[in-house]
């Protein structure tokens, strides 16, 4: 059975994002665009709660079942919900976001269903940045937008 789930990022900039998994262990190809973000690199997570009560900040930290560093999408040592960065061409472009990632899952321990996406000002350095925040959340500065993630009609 596949599996798809959607956000609907609102804030400073607005988005739509889905979520597709062939089945159960196949990897999660992530599609969709970001419209209204500053030219650049823009931090991507998965944040742990799937709470806006107070905006992108009830979210909490990056979703992080494995208590690991954070990392690139692409490293071993990693929060699951670090998917790196989305890229804007120029001021106000469409970002397209299109991303496949192993680690988060639409099923089991690893779930992003009921979370919050959560799009930032500034780049993620990827946890080698040297700052003081780079191994918690890659300095990414603040949350433009975010939106729960929620099971999707296939
Ligand atoms: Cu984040
Ligand atoms: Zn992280």
């Amino acid at each position: 059975m596949p599996n798809r789930a959607v956000c609907v990022l609102n804030g400073d900039v607005s988005g739509t994002v889905y979520f597709d998994q062939k089945d159960n262990e196949s990897p999660v190809v992530v599609t969709g665009e970001v419209r209204g973000l500053k030219k650049g690199s823009h931090g991507f997570h998965v944040h742990e709660f799937g709470d806006n009560t107070n905006g992108c900040t009830s979210a909490g930290a990056h979703f992080n079942p494995y208590k690991m560093d954070h990392g690139a999408p692409d490293s071993a040592i990693r929060h699951v919900g670090d998917l790196g960065n989305i890229e804007a061409d120029a001021d106000g472009a469409v970002a397209k976001v299109c991303i496949q990632d192993s680690k988060i899952s639409l099923v089991g321990p690893n779930s992003i269903v009921g979370r919050t996406l959560v799009v930032h000002a500034d780049p993620d350095d990827l946890g080698i940045g040297g700052h003081e925040l780079s191994k918690s959340t890659g300095n990414a500065g603040a949350r433009l937008a975010c939106g729960v993630i929620g099971l999707a009609k296939i």
